[in-house]
């Protein structure tokens, strides 16, 4: 018979599991902005779990919806049969999301989404007549989640080594970090938008003809939050339009107010030809993912694919029931709580809050966009991210909840956040610093 409190049986993802095991970090509950842990303790999220509660934990309207959905219908297969709430949530997102994006394709996770995306590229550029389109584009330190076609142009090394060789006719961008001439910058960058040029080069040797699409993160989250260089997302775009060549956004992170709007195209003021989200859009509550495209993309291929079904793709839960209704109500949530314009209001406090601790023990650079900011760490020598690990450790047992990834320490709050939070989440980790060597 199994134990109570015995953490053996399960494998724990992206989790040193030995380590873990030993001396674990148990969260037993979470209200608002924070959660609570095993001993009784309140701990201050500063990640929005991992940047997906963006309207705070423990929303009694979505539970609400959830269980109003159960009640009423827990499940209906999403081939060849519909729910009105998939159709009612695919509006409201349509709603929301950049003009000209009004066709919705949902899954259950930003890994999907992506793979959604990829897959869609290259069933439009041939149902278009452009079969040759194949080759898919990403950026060195993208990361576009775990399935194949993610980690395939995804560009974190130790996401793809373990792997195998991965989808072929793949390459990728140069990555925007350039801490030489940009460390300490507030907000975007100002050096480095000519690496857009990437895409003219790899035009150049591999011809437009043979290229379906180009995806990044327009802030790149998970690789260390590196938020674009000024002018590079443009100068991408118009790369993208003049070789005819599909530019998708992974907004699994940057979508659901995380800069202040409902995108970060919105945000940046660039459109691209199909956007993925997740995370946000049902406040984290239940598995959403989905895959937002231009009009022309859906019509080309309702008009030219294969009938009578136009894309061979789908999920067992693709639009859940449960999930629509989480969905409905975070968005509610969202509106009439004005939280993107809550966090438009933040960004400017975090940014002040953020770069005033240059100069605390080990921090070589600091980052911020939006509700996001950044602590990059000087490494130890021979053991790169032991700092970040024991900084986001001794965070958490001072009561701050930060994620590390590798020795940059990164922060996405919930939008709800307040002044003396923002204040209390780097009043905290200054302690933290200052107490790890
Ligand atoms: N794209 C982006 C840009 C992401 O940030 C995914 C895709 C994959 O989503 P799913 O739902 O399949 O996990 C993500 C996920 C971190 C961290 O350390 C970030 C993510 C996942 C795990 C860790 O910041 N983002």
């Amino acid at each position: 018979m199994s134990k109570p409190n015995n953490l053996e049986s399960l494998w724990m993802p992206f989790t040193p599991n030995k380590t873990f095991k030993k001396d674990p970090r148990i969260i037993v509950g979470a209200k608002d902005m924070h959660f609570i842990s095993d001993d009784n303790r309140e701990i201050l999220d500063g990640t929005a779990g991992l940047w997906c509660v963006n309207a705070g934990h423990g929303r009694k309207k979505i539970q609400e919806a959830v269980s109003e959905q159960l009640e009423t219908l827990d499940y209906s297969p999403p081939f060849q049969f519909g729910h009105p709430k998939q159709f009612e949530l695919a509006n409201r997102l349509a709603e929301i999301f950049p003009e000209g994006m009004n066709h919705v394709f949902f899954s259950n996770s930003g890994s999907e989404a992506v793979d959604s995306a990829l897959k869609i590229a290259l069933a439009y550029q041939r149902a278009r007549g452009k079969a040759s389109k194949t080759r898919l584009i990403g950026r060195e330190r993208g990361y576009h989640g775990v399935g194949f076609g993610g980690i395939s142009v995804g560009g974190m090394v130790k996401n793809r080594m373990y792997f195998g060789s991965l989808l072929s006719g793949v390459d990728h961008l140069r990555h925007t970090h350039n801490p030489a001439v940009n460390a300490y910058s507030h907000g975007q960058p100002e050096h480095g938008a000519e690496l857009a040029d990437d895409l003219e080069r790899l035009v150049q040797l591999h011809d437009a003809s043979t290229i379906a699409a180009v995806i990044v993160e327009p802030i790149a989250g998970s690789t260390g939050v590196l938020p674009p260089p000024q002018g590079y997302l443009k100068r991408l775009r118009e790369l993208c339009t003049k070789h005819d060549i599909l530019l998708i956004f992974d907004e699994v992170i940057s979508a659901f107010g995380r800069l202040g709007k409902a995108t970060g195209s919105e945000y940046f003021g660039i459109t691209p030809d199909i956007i993925c989200c997740a995370k946000g859009i049902t406040n984290a509550t239940i598995p959403m993912g989905a895959t937002i495209v231009q009009d022309y993309i859906y019509e080309s291929m309702l008009e030219n694919a294969d009938a009578p079904i136009e894309l061979f793709h789908g999920y067992t839960y693709s639009g859940h029931p449960v999930a629509c209704a989480a969905a409905l109500a975070t968005l509610d949530i969202y509106q009439d709580e004005g939280l993107f314009e809550n966090a438009a209001k933040m960004a400017p406090l975090i940014e002040q809050a953020a770069h005033s601790l240059k100069g605390t023990k080990h921090i070589v650079d600091i980052r911020n966009l939006g509700v996001i900011a950044a602590l990059e760490l000087e490494p130890r020598d021979k053991a790169v991210g032991a700092r970040g690990f024991e900084v986001m450790k001794k965070a958490w047992e001072l009561g701050l909840m930060l994620r590390a990834n590798g020795d940059t320490l990164a922060f996405s709050p919930p939008l709800i956040i307040n002044e003396n939070q923002v204040d209390q989440m780097f009043t905290t980790v200054k302690s933290a610093l200052e107490q790890v060597n």
